[in-house]
């Protein structure tokens, strides 16, 4: 395996993976484990997604809301999983309100979700800065953290987090449990002054509150609370993946009630495996205006038929709780998914979607997102939207943007400012301006 030591470590949070992860494989014994050698992707054909499952073609809007629910439910059937709805009876616990945190910039203000009505856990906290300066309520992006809200800025009146989370020895967290180092531990990641002085906000949820990223067999998170007791999971049972994005809807649950945010442009972003999870979380809430993949590979952006670096045989492998037990079905057979992942960028159709790519992040196949975001044009095009306005892939640090927005940016896997420079200008054009009263169109 291509995949570097210490994400592989990262990803497992320092924990043995289980029995599952040596799932046996059906793939050809040609086929080699991780392909980096574009002459070696196979030929493969895509879904159609303006065909319906019986081959009749979608003619219009209408068509597409139907054939929508039909990928919905083959996503959640094949790939993530089947998530509970909003759980009744949600409780938003404020403990934070400075008006005037990072010098006067931004109001900060922290919430505590409970999730579950009868018991304050599983619950998630909530960080949420805002320009101290408004006229109004402000749009936002909306995030998921890897380890805790206290890693995305220093600020001091951050709360750490008091729950599990993954190791990172280099920012001090070594038994799972984040400490004063922690802070501002992955802060290159939020520029949390640049997002307020363009005019938005930031809230932020650390993935750990809503499902703790290892395989326990589900016990943990909002698995265990949620779950019906004494039940043999299903096989299209909700994985972490869906897990953190039903995580997402709650965040937004919470953002319309907050009168200081207008909940009708909330962008959701996320970075890797959050991206998979950014854009499973919009493509099911058509509350979410705006969705951005950054780097999200393979079960996010990526084509799944070009098995291209990371494969669904590797990833079901080393991260056999991420989606639901039917996925495991396609390792090495990802021609027979009734899906790729371009349908999961279609459902966010008509709204803005943009998916970004790093030159040297083969692993999660830069060519391969770029493809899917191409793939899923004909559905925006189909919906009065200008698509994805780029032939082919564009040079690396070009930006293409219409409704569907790409850019590959040279360096590493990461989520940098010029990743961020991009998504804010995509956000203000297709908010009309993080102005409050510029008339944002509510595309919900
Ligand atoms: C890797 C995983 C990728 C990606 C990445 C991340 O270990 O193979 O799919 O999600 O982690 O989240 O950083």
């Amino acid at each position: 395996m291509n995949m570097p030591a210490f994400l592989l470590l990262a990803a497992t949070g320092g924990l043995p993976l289980s029995a599952e992860a040596s799932a046996a494989s059906s793939r050809p014994a040609s086929r080699p484990a991780i392909n980096y050698d574009e002459s070696k992707v196979p030929a493969y054909t895509l879904p159609d997604p303006l065909k319906f499952q019986d081959g009749r073609p979608v003619e219009d809007a209408a068509g597409w809301r139907r054939r929508r629910q039909e990928i919905l439910e083959l996503f959640r059937t094949h790939v993530y999983g089947r998530a509970p709805d909003a759980p009744q009876g949600m409780r938003f616990e404020r403990f934070d309100e400075n008006p005037a945190a990072l010098g006067g910039l931004a109001l900060r203000r922290q919430v505590t979700v409970r999730l579950a009505p009868q018991a304050d856990e599983p619950g998630m906290d909530l960080l949420l800065y805002l320009p101290a300066e408004r006229h109004g309520p402000v749009p936002v992006f909306a995030m998921l953290n890897f380890r805790g809200n206290q890693e995305v800025h220093p600020d001091p009146g951050i709360r750490i987090t008091g729950r599990w989370v993954l190791n990172a020895p280099e920012s001090g967290i070594t038994d799972n449990r984040a400490g004063p180092q922690a802070r501002g531990a992955d802060a290159s990641r939020y520029p949390v002054e640049l997002i307020l002085r363009r005019g938005y906000g930031l809230v932020t949820v650390c993935c750990a509150d809503l499902d703790p990223d290892f395989d326990d067999g589900f016990a943990n998170g909002v698995h265990g609370a949620l779950d019906p007791p004494g039940k043999p999971r299903p096989p299209d049972a909700w994985g972490t993946i869906a897990a953190w994005a039903w995580g997402l809807s709650r965040v937004m649950d919470y953002l319309q009630t907050d009168p200081d945010v207008d909940a009708r442009r909330v962008v959701v972003l996320g970075h890797s495996r959050m991206g998979k999870t950014a854009l499973w979380a919009a493509a099911q809430d058509e509350r979410f205006a705006i969705a951005i993949s950054n780097n999200s590979g393979c079960g996010g952006a990526a084509l799944s038929r070009r098995a291209y670096g990371e494969t669904v045989e590797s990833i079901n492998g080393m991260f056999p709780h991420w989606f639901c037990a039917n996925f495991r079905r396609y390792n090495g057979r990802e021609a027979e998914l009734p899906v790729d992942q371009h349908m999961l960028i279609a459902l966010i159709a008509p709204r803005p979607v943009y998916v970004a790519s790093a030159e040297e992040d083969r692993w999660a196949d830069p060519r391969g997102e770029f493809l899917a975001a191409k793939a899923a044009d004909p559905v925006y095009r189909l919906l009065g939207t200008d698509g994805l306005p780029a032939g082919d892939m564009p040079p690396v640090g070009q930006p293409v943007a219409g409704t569907i927005g790409y850019h590959c940016r040279p360096g590493a896997h990461d989520l940098t400012e010029y990743d961020w420079r991009q998504y804010l200008a995509f956000a203000d054009r297709h908010l009309a301006g993080a102005r409050p009263d510029s008339g944002g169109a509510d595309r919900r």
